[in-house]
């Protein structure tokens, strides 16, 4: 196949820049050198997409509308448009140093060279299910590892395409073998679950959990929709840091909330894309998955490595199906494989070396558990400082949500003109419904956020 640069226009030959540009690239022996040299010695010039676009007319794809970016991911894409030296990217929840840097775990790297080093590595495919290491470590990870559940093997784990991939697959699942099609995601929630949970064909209704008149927990709400859902629905819920509100139930709600699903009958399905980063403790994170699990009863729950490891786009993290007995888990895994042979055969080495290597040796989980730490204690400093600067400037409004929220996100309660002000004026980037990635700020950067915030409230209704 010809490879042309640069390429012919959208209808037919090339324009006459196209041509000036390609015989500048010739002259100057830049750009794709085989593809130059193939021009010149081309026998059969009829055959080029250029002149083939010419005979057959508008593409097939004529009709195709233009869709919409991705209302978080399409935020950095804003955000790397404008050339502002003031511009702050508070957008996609990804872990930014304090000097605004992102950040790769001392530790991560120190397993990259054990594997790099390590000649007995091959890339072979993995199995459908991926690494059994990785699997089994990280279910240890999220059930505990004295979980009576490992033990009794009533588990099935699969290494899946990041948390993203593992809601997918596990949504897959349940479409294919599960006798309720519904699920229940709470309002608001992560703006792809809706998306992710319809294209795999289950139909999603939602459960009132955020009240933005306390800026907490509308727990009386939540309890009495999921009271009121169908028996055998299915439930999504945030293990810990919901996103985008940052307010978690406390032990005593989750356990109402366990009683509540479990009378019911309902399914829970967990994600947890935040484990450690909520309270800097992997144990602590993970409470209330192993409620649920403590009672016997049977749960999803998907896990994902980007953010607690800062492994993004590595792509790592595991579907957990927690089932009643061995047997069943054992069915129940061998029919994840027929939904995952094929979507994306089996899933990539590297990431989930990683997290073994980490896992398996007891000196780099701990400096793990440190960093994380840092992580999260960071992120927990400029919820204080933010608090503090809106403090010291008067800005009118009871602004302790900010420090009462958990996690990666706060919930401003700015309204979507007030961030529309915040983006034009100030350069300060992040999605339309008011929630800033804490772990985007960093000393350095908060007064300009206090002053936008500040600006906005005031001045725009
Ligand atoms: N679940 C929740 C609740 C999330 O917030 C995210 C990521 C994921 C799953 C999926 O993450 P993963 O596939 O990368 O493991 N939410 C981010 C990024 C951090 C995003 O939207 O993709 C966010 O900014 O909300």
């Amino acid at each position: 196949m010809r490879t042309q640069f640069p390429p012919s226009s959208a209808h037919g030959s090339p324009s006459p820049t196209d041509r000036r540009l390609s015989a500048l690239v010739r002259h100057l022996g830049v750009g794709d050198h085989s593809a130059s040299s193939m021009e010149s010695q081309d026998p059969n010039p009829a055959i080029s997409p250029s002149a083939t676009a010419a005979f057959s007319g508008d593409s097939v794809f004529a009709n195709i509308v233009q869709a919409p970016e991705d209302p978080i991911l399409g935020v950095t894409v804003a955000y790397n448009k404008d050339p502002s030296p003031v511009k702050l990217n508070l957008g996609v929840g990804a872990y930014r140093t304090e000097e605004g840097k992102p950040l790769v775990l001392n530790v991560v790297r120190r397993a990259e060279q054990l594997i790099i080093n390590d000649q007995s590595r091959v890339k072979e495919y993995l199995p459908i299910t991926g690494m059994a290491d990785f699997n089994k470590l990280s279910a240890k990870l999220i059930f505990g590892t004295d979980s009576p559940a490992i033990q009794e093997n009533r588990i099935a784990t699969v290494q899946c395409l990041s948390g993203t991939g593992s809601l997918r697959v596990g949504a897959e699942f349940l479409v294919k073998h599960y006798h309720n099609r519904t699920i229940y995601i709470p309002q608001p929630t992560w703006g792809n679950h809706p998306k992710v949970f319809t294209m795999a064909g289950l139909s999603v209704k939602s459960y009132r959990y955020y009240d933005p008149a306390t800026r907490g927990l509308n727990f009386q709400g939540l309890l009495e929709d999921l009271g009121s859902a169908p028996s055998g629905a299915i439930v999504l819920l945030h293990a810990c840091a919901h996103n985008p509100t940052g307010v978690d139930p406390t032990t005593e709600q989750w356990e109402h909330i366990r009683q509540l699903v479990r009378s019911k009958g309902l399914l829970p399905f967990f994600d947890s894309a935040y484990q450690g980063f909520a309270s800097g403790s992997l144990d602590t994170d993970a409470q209330s998955v192993r409620m649920f699990v403590a009672d016997g009863g049977e749960c999803l729950a998907a896990q994902s490595y980007a953010k607690n490891m800062g492994l993004y786009g590595e792509r790592v993290g595991a579907l957990s199906i927690v089932c009643r007995t061995a047997d069943v888990a054992t069915r129940v895994e061998s029919q994840l494989k027929l939904v995952i042979r094929p979507m994306y055969s089996n899933p990539p080495i590297h990431g989930a070396s990683i997290v073994a290597t980490i896992f398996k040796d007891r000196d780099m989980y701990t400096e793990w558990t440190i960093e994380l730490k840092a992580m999260a204690d960071r992120i927990i400093s400029m919820r204080q400082q933010l608090f503090d600067a809106l403090r010291a400037r008067g800005t009118p409004g009871d602004w302790s949500h900010i420090v009462k929220q958990i996690g990666m996100f706060t919930f401003t309660g700015l309204n979507t003109e007030q961030v529309a002000s915040m983006t034009k004026e100030y350069h300060i980037y992040m999605t339309s419904d008011g929630r800033i990635s804490m772990a985007g700020l960093s000393s350095r950067t908060v007064p300009h956020l206090a002053d936008a915030i500040h600006a906005a409230v005031t001045r725009v209704a």
